[in-house]
């Protein structure tokens, strides 16, 4: 096992790692940006490292400083948990040269599944379903007018070296291929540096349900379960749980066969998620692969009672995966609501300043992944997740009444954030029934109007605040 491990990121998952190095004994250190100085993962690590100034760019995303911290600071592996460089192959590459583990699959794996053309390539040849699409990039108009004909309208342009949704194009016609076409092009060359571009045939309002996969060094892979992670805005997740609602036996079966094939084929190892797109007739289709660990991590976690994050340290140091099909066996329901730090009556505008209040909720079947606490002040320079809200119940309407509960009687004033919106969500008859689609949050959007203002209003009245003031 490690002797101590860098933790190369910050908020809530920087804490969540640094919870799983304390089960596991393993000493951490922590390595923050200027800005991070006072934050809680920060004044629990064992240890911590100023790795640079606020931009990411100059920190958190600043290679030759990560590595040089960890070696500095005498560690043996570093974990980069989601975003920033938890997804470098060059990083995961000069980990291996410099003597260090990174906690993540080798770097050839990672910079394969990072082009979703090659992994589409890659799941093909495996016999995982996909959607009709090209075999590889589309470098020109014509070839793009060309496949369009063959794959059929509507059809959606991707970047390979994208993911998530960025730089994506539809198009349902030659004429708004044309227009697309280039565009798509640019704002992929721009985003990530990479205008390579491929197709595939465009699926209207489908499910987006992920399979999480963990794999170790001996060639041993699972499918630990799916999640359904159709709630999202702006290709941003609101709302996920586990197990997918309204999936059969026999399609959850094929589905996380299916993706166990996929990453074997990929020689996948350490935690990594398959996503696939699911129809209104139960066919799914691979999407893309992500090679790190989600942040939706916890709910899979809360169904299946296993420590994701320590069994990716574990593999990572080399132990075998010894997982029975017992614990594989879903038990119960969970959900997760991520908690943001933006004003959805106006836009989902990013709000910041000083937490004045915070009191977490608790109680029965309610986990809350947050670094947050009272007078902590939210840097505006990363993204503005605040926290987990995760429910567990033996069914999937006792998660629902726990996270109203939990959502109740969570404290946290000074800044804007997203629980009213989250308990509009909740609130929602189709939610309650589990018919959840990619359309369902921007139709509720638009069913809600300025009932958004209300709730938020209705949210900072003081005689609904037990504590403070
Ligand atoms: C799609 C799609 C329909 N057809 N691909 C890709 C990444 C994801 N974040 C958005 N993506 C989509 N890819 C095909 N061929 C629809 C979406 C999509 C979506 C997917 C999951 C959850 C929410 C979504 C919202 C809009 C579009």
């Amino acid at each position: 096992m490690f002797k101590k491990i860098l933790i190369a990121n910050r908020g809530e998952i920087a804490l969540r790692i640094l919870r799983a190095c304390r089960d596991l004994r393993i000493p951490a250190v922590v390595a923050y940006s200027d800005v991070d100085h006072d934050s809680l993962p920060v004044r629990l690590a064992d240890e911590a490292v100023c790795i640079g100034p606020a931009p990411a760019a100059r920190s958190y995303n600043n290679i030759p400083a990560v590595i040089s911290a960890a070696l500095v600071t005498g560690c043996d592996a570093i974990h980069p948990g989601y975003g920033f460089l938890a997804e470098n192959a060059y990083l995961a590459e000069i980990c291996q040269q410099v003597g260090l583990t990174f906690i993540g699959p080798p770097p050839d794996v990672i910079e394969k599944m990072g082009n979703k053309a090659e992994a589409r390539k890659v799941m093909k040849a495996a016999g995982v379903p996909l959607l009709p699409g090209t075999q590889g990039i589309v470098p020109t108009l014509t070839h793009a007018r060309q496949a369009a004909r063959e794959i059929g309208y509507p059809v959606v342009i991707k970047a390979v070296a994208g993911g998530g949704g960025r730089g994506m194009r539809v198009a349902t016609n030659d004429a708004e291929l044309t227009r697309g076409y280039p565009v798509a092009q640019s704002e992929a060359e721009s985003a990530f540096g990479n205008g390579d571009v491929y197709m595939e045939r465009y699926l209207q309002r489908p499910r987006h349900v992920e399979v999480q996969v963990i794999g170790d060094q001996h060639g041993n892979v699972v499918a630990i379960g799916e999640r359904d992670c159709s709630l999202q805005r702006r290709h941003q997740k609101v709302v996920e749980e586990a197990p997918a609602p309204h999936l059969s036996d026999k399609v959850r079966q094929n589905l996380l066969k299916t993706a166990e094939k996929g990453a074997r084929a990929a020689n996948y190892w350490s935690a990594g998620t398959l996503e696939f797109l699911l129809d209104t007739d139960g066919h799914f289709y691979f999407m893309e692969m992500n090679t790190r660990i989600q942040v939706e991590h916890p709910i899979t976690e809360e169904v299946t009672s296993l420590d994701l994050v320590a069994w990716q340290i574990r593999v990572a140091a080399g132990e075998r995966l010894t997982i029975h099909p017992e614990q594989l066996k879903p038990r119960g329901h969970s959900i997760e609501c991520r908690i943001t730090a933006e004003d959805a009556a106006n836009e989902f505008r990013p709000s910041v300043g000083t937490v004045e209040t915070y009191v977490a909720p608790g109680g029965p079947g309610v986990r809350m992944d947050s670094h947050l606490f009272s007078g902590y002040s939210i840097p505006p320079n990363y993204d503005s997740l605040l926290g987990k809200v995760i429910t567990w119940g033996s069914t999937r309407e006792q998660a629902v009444a726990r996270m109203e509960r939990a959502l109740r009687e969570t404290v946290l004033t000074g800044v804007t954030h997203t629980i009213p919106f989250h308990r509009e969500i909740l609130a929602d008859a189709a939610f309650q029934r589990g018919e959840v689609h990619t359309g369902f949050i921007p139709e509720l959007m638009s069913r809600l109007g300025t009932r958004l203002k209300d709730a938020a209003e209705e949210d900072a009245m003081p005689q609904r605040l037990p504590i403070g003031r």
